[in-house]
């Protein structure tokens, strides 16, 4: 049988000399705002893509002009925590070379939109200089490492977040062509000189996700990452991890052959072993992944493809020593707390939300520049949610009172005042930035959410919490596919609906309807909503009822996301 021909970028990621290719070259080009095919998918590795504003393509190609080309940058910001100074610094960039906002992900890390290739370099930099980097915030490798963002949970939580923080570090890559690049770090004369000790010359076969959750929130959506850690309590003592593997959630419309998946749970590590298992299950990945079909090299293909089974047998075959059994736990729900807690050592902290995860002034809302004047008084830190939500954390009592009133003044204070919906709410970044977008998301959702909080007041639902997510395309890039109402673009103003995913993100929803106008969602599902007002049982969860009552077949795992299995109730009738 003859082999299977690699896929196009694991050419491009061997001939790039550990990933320099030409970009050098490529920014001294000032002839093009765009960078060639190759640096493109290179610069991904360095934390930056090639973008451009979607809203003025037409305009710009009737004027026969290049694309409004620019570049988004991601910081990594490991566990979600950054400084005060790091704060004003996001801010400063964001002002000096993006398009005035900041970004918070849906994996704790900071984005920049809008930066031109001229000032690429200098961003970049200037983000080094704030202690803060972009290498591996994209690209073939593992990502910003995230991890439950709660400091007042004590000596667990800092434990938990020194683990996300070491995985972090040792999983960096090691190629010195990023300093010289973008640092103007020493030329390595030939590639001999550069290596890396666990990714070798080709990295890994697609990206890679890896969390840590403190039980019993799941708030860093562990089911839908490649390798998680959960965090084992046992007489207030952390004991070690439940390791999981084989999450995702990216898929393409049409093609069944890829699905979300959600992680199995296979072992226990103690503490000490968290970083010897995340590094060799990516070297399990390394090896096993399929390079060949870029649709089918996720983490999660590989363990559907040998087993999880399997899987755990390699990883012990890699690690020398076998994982113990799977220790129980209890996830709660995978959304924030808001609104202010203390600690005890007399510590504030105050979950703010941030809508879409975008940090920008508005003239009713100037968001940013409250953030900034309490970033210049305040001597805690700032802790970035899965949920691109905003901790203000460890305020000290001396502090207090003055953070309380710039709250007041820039009207943030009641930023968590909102329906229990909207608080449970996520948006991928979608138009105007992403290449990838069908359909609007961060842009739309907040109205669609106007739109159902009516249908809320009316049934009595305006504090029952429920997860709603959307997305511009099937991606994923907000977890759509494990809220209890998903909405993923599949053309211009046009979703797929789905339910009946788990509150805690913990099962997969599944297609409700397909192609759904946008004005036609709040007809589709108001009646939904009046009926599990009135029927619920005690405690229900709407992606519960969702399955009880028939209006979606639960989902058990990926391959069966796209089988129309006739749901529960309708297949008893
Ligand atoms: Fe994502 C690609 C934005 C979290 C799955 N994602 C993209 C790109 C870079 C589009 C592209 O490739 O050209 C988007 C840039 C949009 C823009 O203009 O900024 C993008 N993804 C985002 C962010 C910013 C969404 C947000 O609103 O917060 C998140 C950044 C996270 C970070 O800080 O690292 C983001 N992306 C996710 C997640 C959620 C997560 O990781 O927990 C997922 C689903 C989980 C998963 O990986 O399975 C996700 N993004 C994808 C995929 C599908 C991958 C796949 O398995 O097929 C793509 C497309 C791809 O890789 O080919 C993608
Ligand atoms: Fe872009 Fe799709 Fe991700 Fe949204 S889900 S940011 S549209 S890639």
């Amino acid at each position: 049988m003859s082999e299977k021909k690699l896929s196009a970028n694991e050419y491009i990621k061997t001939r790039s000399n550990y990933l320099r290719g030409t970009i050098a070259e490529g920014l001294a080009d000032l002839s093009t705002g765009s960078m060639c095919e190759d640096d493109q998918q290179l610069l991904k590795f360095h934390g930056t893509y090639q973008q451009d504003d979607r809203d003025i393509r037409p305009n710009r190609r009737k004027h026969k002009l290049e694309k409004a080309y620019s570049f988004m940058i991601r910081i990594r910001v490991p566990g979600g925590v950054a400084t005060s100074q790091q704060w004003l610094e996001t801010d400063r960039i964001a002002t000096q070379f993006a398009n005035g906002t900041i970004k918070l992900t849906t994996r704790q890390a900071f984005q920049f939109h809008g930066i031109i290739k001229t000032n690429l370099k200098r961003s970049i930099a200037e983000i080094n200089q704030a202690a803060m980097d972009t290498i591996a915030a994209c690209g073939d490798v593992n990502r910003n490492v995230m991890c439950n963002p709660n400091p007042h949970l004590s000596s667990v939580h800092a434990q938990a977040l020194k683990a996300a923080q070491d995985i972090s570090t040792h999983l960096t890559p090691q190629t010195r062509a990023y300093h010289e690049i973008w640092l103007d770090g020493e030329k390595v004369e030939s590639s001999e000189e550069d290596f890396e000790p666990i990714y070798g010359k080709t990295y890994l076969p697609r990206k890679f996700k890896i969390t840590v959750a403190v039980p019993p929130s799941n708030d860093v959506d562990i089911y839908a990452n490649c390798l998680s850690f959960i965090a084992i309590v046992e007489n207030g003592e952390l004991v070690g991890y439940d390791v999981a593997v084989g999450g995702g959630m990216g898929s393409t419309h049409g093609n069944e052959e890829t699905y979300p998946r959600i992680a199995d749970v296979i072992g226990f590590c103690d503490p000490a072993q968290v970083v010897d298992v995340a590094e060799k299950v990516v070297m399990v990945q390394r090896d096993f992944g399929d390079r060949t079909d870029r649709k089918h090299s996720r983490f999660k293909y590989t363990v559907d493809d040998h087993g999880p089974d399997w899987i755990l047998a390699k990883l012990n075959e890699y690690l020398g020593y076998d994982l113990q059994p799977v220790r129980p736990f209890v996830f709660e729900d995978n959304g924030d707390r808001y609104g202010w807690v203390e600690d005890t050592n007399g510590n504030s902290h105050l979950t703010l939300f941030i809508a879409g995860g975008r940090v920008l002034d508005t003239p009713s809302y100037p968001l940013r520049t409250g953030l900034r004047e309490i970033a210049k008084i305040h001597d805690g830190d700032f802790r970035l949610t899965a949920n691109q939500n905003l901790i203000i954390a460890n305020i000290s009592p001396a502090k207090r009172p003055e953070i309380e009133k710039l709250l007041e003044q820039y009207g943030i204070k009641d930023s968590h005042l909102k329906s229990a919906l909207r608080l449970n709410s996520l948006a991928c970044v979608s138009l105007p930035t992403c290449g990838l977008a069908l359909a609007e998301a961060e842009r739309y959702l907040p109205d669609l959410l106007t739109d159902l909080e009516g249908s809320l007041e009316e049934n009595g639902l305006r504090h029952d919490a429920i997860t709603i997510r959307m997305t511009g395309c099937p991606n994923g890039c907000a977890r759509p596919f494990i809220a209890e109402i998903g909405f993923v673009g599949r053309g211009p103003s046009a979703y797929n609906v789905y339910l009946g995913g788990g509150f805690a993100g913990q099962r997969l929803s599944k297609l409700y309807r397909e192609n759904v106008p946008a004005a036609s969602i709040k007809p589709l599902l108001a009646p939904i909503l009046t009926h599990y007002a009135k029927e619920r049982n005690d405690g229900e969860r709407f992606g519960d009822f969702c399955i009880r009552t028939g209006y979606v077949a639960k989902t058990i795992q990926g391959p069966d996301f796209h089988l129309n299995i006739k749901p529960e109730a309708l297949a008893k009738a």
